[in-house]
């Protein structure tokens, strides 16, 4: 096997041998490769072919299923890949050949390097393409583009070309995000502030994991006046802030912290876990019999949620464990009881004005946006450091699973305001791009003038697609940690310091000094 595209990665060079990081195994990867080649192979069909809505539901799935964290089962990523096989004889008559994934591992390290950053921004673009396909949106640009990236992948395209597709990721990644957006504004309201309880009531409940929004409301509708109380766990916290979820009274609380810490604390819970999307990681003995997947998600032994979303049996288990005898404090991890969410875009333009009079009374000197994934990097302290260190004249906008880190700290508020601004997953992204898009107009300056500074944390390919999205737009002096991509040979970081300012984290002071001297 060989893998290295998450942070985690060993050593910061690549996962090999028999198991990666992760806990991802290598017959795993080598199947999971096997299914890229296909997928390269369906693209290759694609060009002189009839592609359909099943050709790009088959090719979202394929990548959404590589990601890290996702699926962990040989059996369900073989047939995805026969399935993509079965597809690629019915769209084109000529037989196309799937690309083998050691020309790319074994590739001049630039081109590696910058094909790497379009397939693992496929991969995380997909995910997005996949919750806003559930609820019946798709875009052609955007599905079209899976192909155009897949396809170079297997040729002999030069670092000019590559790079141009690069940023392109990064362009079809925001008109996705914004279909995602639209998707689930469109379906569950626009995000309110919400504050959302860390404590859980006594008695029967369902933890719901991951981003899809729309399993968590298919859950909510069938546990409806059954004595079960939902609480969201990591990526799916923001639920709470959308009107027609939060409609839902047994949607209580948020349940535990970031994906990384879910070992310790799912360790003897008295309730079913469902795992929509990652972050899943390798599932142990004192919950292991509590735990569902949904979707793409999977891992042996588990029991999996069809397609026909019969969530029977996962409330039966619910009613099984029974719950917590009492109720129980499950603080936040700077020991805060509560975490407020739902500062998407249309929350903080609501009130730009009176954010617009603080800049200029000189109330608010900076925003920052400190957000991204989580992860057990122990360098990851740095972001709740970073908070905790930031002078109170400053906003903290966050997103994303990172949030986790420092979203229970009492900071403050500004004019009203509370100084941590949660917009959402790690797709609100688009939230945050909207808000600096829309100050830069109001200052009549550019968003790398404006008094924001980006402090990015990444762990999956999901960052990778917002960060090459972030490039796209032009955005400079983005601070990213905790480590930077090993994907990324020295040459094409010297290019994207060059171009664009990308500067490894240090240490909080040093970085505050540097932002705000
Ligand atoms: Fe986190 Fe996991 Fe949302 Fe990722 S839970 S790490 S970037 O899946 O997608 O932020
Ligand atoms: Fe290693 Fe990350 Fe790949 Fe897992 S996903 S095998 S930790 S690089």
């Amino acid at each position: 096997m060989f893998c290295f595209q998450c942070q985690q990665t060993a050593h910061n060079t690549g996962c090999e041998g028999k198991a990666g990081v992760c806990g991802k195994k290598s017959d795993t990867a080598n199947y999971q490769d096997a299914l890229t080649g296909a997928l390269i192979g369906l693209a290759r069909s694609a060009k002189s072919g009839h592609k359909t809505y099943d050709t790009d539901e088959i090719v979202i799935k394929g990548l959404f299923t590589t990601i890290t964290n996702v699926n962990f089962f040989n059996d369900t990523i073989k047939k995805l890949t026969a399935k993509i096989h079965e597809e690629r004889g019915k769209i084109n008559a000529q037989k196309y050949e799937d690309y083998d994934m050691e020309c790319l591992w074994n590739d001049n390290e630039d081109i590696r390097s910058l094909k790497s950053l379009i397939l693992f921004g496929l991969r995380g673009m997909a995910a997005y393409a996949y919750h806003a396909m559930v609820l019946g949106k798709t875009d052609d640009e955007v599905n079209q583009f899976f192909y155009e990236g897949l396809y170079a992948i297997g040729e002999n395209y030069d670092l000019e070309k590559l790079l141009s597709l690069v940023l392109k990721t990064g362009e079809i990644n925001f008109k996705c995000m914004e279909l995602l957006d639209k998707a689930n504004t469109e379906a569950y309201g626009a995000p309110v502030p919400t504050t959302v309880p860390l404590t859980i009531e006594k008695g029967p409940f369902i933890v719901v994991s991951g981003h899809d929004l729309y399993d968590l409301k298919l859950l909510l509708e069938q546990t409806k006046d059954k004595g079960i109380n939902i609480y969201t766990h990591s990526e799916m916290l923001p639920a709470h802030g959308y009107p027609k979820l939060k409609a839902y009274s047994h949607l209580k609380g948020n349940f535990g912290t970031a994906w990384q810490s879910q070992q310790s604390e799912f360790h003897n819970i008295p309730a079913p876990i469902l795992f929509t999307t990652n972050c899943l990681m390798p599932v142990r003995e004192s919950y292991k019999d509590r735990v569902f997947t949904t979707s793409v998600v999977s891992y042996p032994e588990l029991v999996h949620i069809g397609e026909d979303k019969d969530f029977t049996p996962i409330i039966t288990k619910a009613i099984e464990c029974g719950g917590y005898e009492k109720e129980m404090n499950l603080t936040g991890i700077n020991k805060g009881s509560t975490v407020t969410t739902g500062f998407a875009h249309e929350t903080v333009l609501g009130v730009a004005d009176k954010i617009i009079q603080a800049v200029k009374d000189g109330k608010i000197r900076h925003f920052f946006l400190v957000g991204g994934c989580d992860g057990a990097a122990p360098g990851r302290s740095y972001y709740t450091d970073f908070v905790k260190q930031s002078p109170k004249d400053t906003i903290i906008l966050t997103l994303a699973c990172g949030k986790y880190r420092f979203n229970d700290l009492d900071i403050g508020e500004i004019c009203g305001l509370p100084r941590i601004l949660d917009m959402g997953q790690c797709n609100d992204a688009y939230s945050a791009i909207k808000v600096a898009l829309a100050l830069s107009k109001v200052f009549e300056c550019s968003v790398n003038d404006l008094p924001l500074t980006l402090v990015l944390s990444w762990y999956e390919q999901k960052a990778v697609c917002i960060l090459l999205t972030l490039l796209y737009l032009g955005i400079k002096n983005i601070y990213l940690g905790p480590t930077l991509p090993a994907f990324i040979s020295p040459k094409i970081l010297s290019i994207l310091v060059d171009q664009y300012n990308i500067t490894p984290i240090s240490t909080p002071d040093k970085d505050l000094a540097k932002i705000l001297g």
